[in-house]
């Protein structure tokens, strides 16, 4: 158990009155904002986000915030998940327990007072920081009012005291059960499937996100384990002695490292906590990672602004000071010192204020000069004592702005300023007639001949066709002035409106949806793969806005006499053969009442397989189909399915594109070889 008294100072020196003063506002508070839990029930969407895969992992999510703020505040370090039989969760942490005696309010014990009523504000008279705030810190209340059975225990004051409820009510009241030596909580519960479409958790998504916690909290154990299949166990430990250091090193593991060190600090001022690691590696690209009460800020914010300004100013100074820059040079740009770039950036405060489209952007100003203070002096800092490390950074970063200098002066004579509203689309361009972006569509296809059916295909008032030849430019290893004399980079840039490099423009997108469309092989992956690389390295905000989508075309088409059913996966494809063969024979009546284009379909295309009369065709492109086909399952808004490309998860997204196509051979061979056989069909 760790040492209340190492508590982190957070209620230092002048701060020490605020809290005070926010202590007796909270009293008051408190009754207004204590609220029974119907209203959970009745729009738990309000609550949780959706009562689906996400809702359902935020429940865990809910639980183990509770745990990291014990750690936060130094009561607590080791919290352990489990996933049991039955849907079952069970959360234990070894923090101070949440208290047994009477609330003051609601005249009922605090645990069933922190279980069974909806607060809004901080935890009961504790003024710590809260690991989470929008849609995360709702409580354990919500959890309790979701579940459908649910035990709390509580290691207290050398006892074991317990509660059960079901769909949020107690079904007794807290029982002291036995005995214990230390402190701690442990929840179990079963969300509800009467209200959850969904109950399986996915193991892979809870790694993923708790691994994250774990490294944003440093010192706390966390212990994952799957009890769901008595014969599968199976269990994972994190725990991250170096913070946001060892999350900045693991997220530069495939890649080669300009510094021998990577810079670390942690420091707080005025009851903001700053933790941040830098290091930078041999690629181009800028990966900065903010995080404010442990919520991955995706939209930026302050203390990203505060980071950039200081990065700027720190290395032009060490630059010039150093002679690396001379007095007629001119400043490195932010563009310049951020290629290359990994960083993490932590800040922890007692309220929040989260903005922007997904609330994911961080909107306190007074973070901002807290971070570019705290940055500024610990870099320079490590820029002097590190001189071999802030060599390699300022050279890289120096290479970085000549480069910049020649692409410039490249793209200025490819695509001068302005000169792109003058210029005449793309030959290959099927465009729309539409001019209304909102309305419009573009399908960027694979080859000519799928080109020309969907060309074919289309409904041409909103839908426009852009087809590219072969594999387009491996994006991660060029840089902008290779990229533009690239012809189908071009033109699919030129086709889109929005320029690129430092003249990119979102606002000028001329089609609101942006659809990817490629052949189900392997193939076809790669050059998915190889699109995204793009838009994830250069039109960003398009994917941020939504813009982007991957087409669905269908995997089989399954045909028993004149009855044509499409299926888009494997499990699809065995659900309507077997539902086929038991059918009845189709009469030769229904068979008349064919469109003729489907008739002339099944002369050219035949059938792949048959069995018991079901006919079943794997498509292998989409030049198989012809343009009706196309129509029918995959470009027609009324019945196709298109996926939106999201950066949820861009460290997942970097670390594959770093992998494929990174300059380092050894991890992308490691990866093909430990997924080959995942791939089935293989046509090579
Ligand atoms: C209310 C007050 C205190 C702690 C907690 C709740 C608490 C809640 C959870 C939920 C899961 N684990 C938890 N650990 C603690 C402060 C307790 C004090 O002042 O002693």
């Amino acid at each position: 158990m760790p040492n209340p008294k190492n508590k982190p100072s957070t209620k230092a020196g002048n701060s020490s009155k605020k809290t005070t003063a926010k202590k007796q506002e909270y009293g008051a508070k408190q009754i207004a904002v204590l609220e029974g839990l119907e209203p959970v029930r009745k729009r738990p969407g309000m609550y949780i986000g959706n009562t689906a895969h996400a809702g359902l992992h935020h429940l865990i999510w809910e639980v183990v915030d509770n745990a990291i703020d014990e750690a936060m505040a130094g009561y607590c370090d080791l919290v352990s998940i489990t996933l049991l039989p039955d849907g079952y969760v069970t959360v234990e942490d070894n923090g101070r327990g949440i208290p047994v005696e009477k609330h003051p309010v609601t005249k009922l014990s605090t645990l069933e007072t922190v279980l069974t009523k909806l607060h809004a504000g901080g935890k009961f008279g504790d003024g710590g920081y809260k690991v989470s705030g929008g849609l995360h810190g709702v409580g354990v209340s919500v959890v309790n009012a979701l579940s459908s059975d649910l035990t709390a225990q509580v290691k207290r004051d050398g006892k074991l005291y317990e509660q059960k409820y079901a769909f949020g009510k107690p079904k007794g009241n807290v029982k002291s059960v036995g005995k214990s030596k230390n402190n701690g909580t442990i929840i179990t519960y079963k969300a509800d499937d009467g209200i959850f479409s969904v109950t399986e958790y996915e193991w892979d998504y809870i790694l993923d996100h708790l691994r994250q916690q774990a490294y944003l909290t440093k010192g706390l154990q966390m212990v994952i384990t799957d009890e769901r299949d008595p014969k599968k166990k199976r269990s994972y430990t994190y725990y991250f002695e170096g913070g946001v250091a060892s999350y900045c090193r693991h997220l530069n593991h495939h890649k080669e490292s300009k510094q021998e060190k990577v810079f670390y600090v942690e420091k707080e001022i005025e009851n903001i906590k700053v933790e941040i690691a830098v290091q930078y590696s041999n690629e181009y690209n800028e990966n900065v990672f903010g995080f404010a009460n442990n919520i991955h800020t995706v939209e930026g914010g302050m203390h990203i602004q505060g980071f950039r300004t200081a990065l700027t100013r720190s290395i032009n100074n060490y630059a010039r000071k150093n002679g690396f820059l001379k007095e007629k040079d001119t400043n490195l740009t932010g563009d310049d010192v951020r290629e290359g770039l990994t960083a993490v950036i932590s800040v922890k405060l007692p309220e929040p204020q989260f903005e922007g489209q997904t609330k994911a952007k961080l909107g306190n100003a007074e973070v901002r000069p807290v971070v570019e203070s705290v940055f500024g002096d610990y870099f320079s800092a490590f820029l002097d004592e590190q001189p071999q490390d802030a060599r390699a950074i300022i050279g890289k970063c120096m290479i970085a702005q000549q480069a910049r200098q020649a692409a410039r002066a490249a793209r200025d004579t490819v695509l001068r300023k302005g000169a792109l509203e003058g210029i005449t689309l793309p030959g290959k361009l099927a465009d729309c007639s539409s001019r209304n972006p909102a309305d419009s569509e573009l399908y960027i296809v694979e080859g000519d001949s799928a080109g020309g059916s969907a060309k074919q295909g289309r409904e041409r008032g909103f839908q426009a066709i852009l087809p590219l030849r072969g594999k387009i430019l491996n994006v991660e290893k060029s840089r902008l002035d290779k990229m533009l004399a690239n012809n189908e980079i071009k033109n699919l840039v030129v086709a889109m409106g929005t320029n690129i490099g430092d003249l990119f423009d979102v606002s000028k997108l001329r089609y609101h949806k942006i659809i990817i469309m490629t052949d189900a092989d392997v193939d076809g992956a790669h050059i998915r793969t190889l699109l995204l690389t793009l838009f994830f390295r250069h039109f960003q905000d398009l994917i941020k806005q939504g813009f982007l989508y991957i087409a669905q075309p269908p995997l089989y088409r399954i045909s028993k006499g004149s009855k044509v059913i499409y299926a888009y996966s494997d499990e699809e494809k065995d659900k309507y053969v077997s539902e086929l063969s038991k059918s009845v024979a189709v009469k030769d009546v229904e068979k008349k009442k064919k469109k003729k284009t489907e008739e002339d379909s099944d002369d050219e295309q035949g059938v792949g397989e048959v069995v018991a009369g079901v006919g079943i065709q794997r498509y292998k492109g989409l030049g198989e189909m012809n343009p009706t086909q196309l129509w029918e399952t995959t470009m027609d808004p009324e019945v196709r399915t298109i996926q939106q490309v999201t950066i949820e998860d861009a460290e997942k997204a970097d670390e594959i594109f770093d992998i494929l196509m990174g300059s380092e051979v050894g991890p992308r061979k490691r990866f093909i070889q430990t997924r080959a056989k995942l791939v089935d069909n293989l046509d090579i």
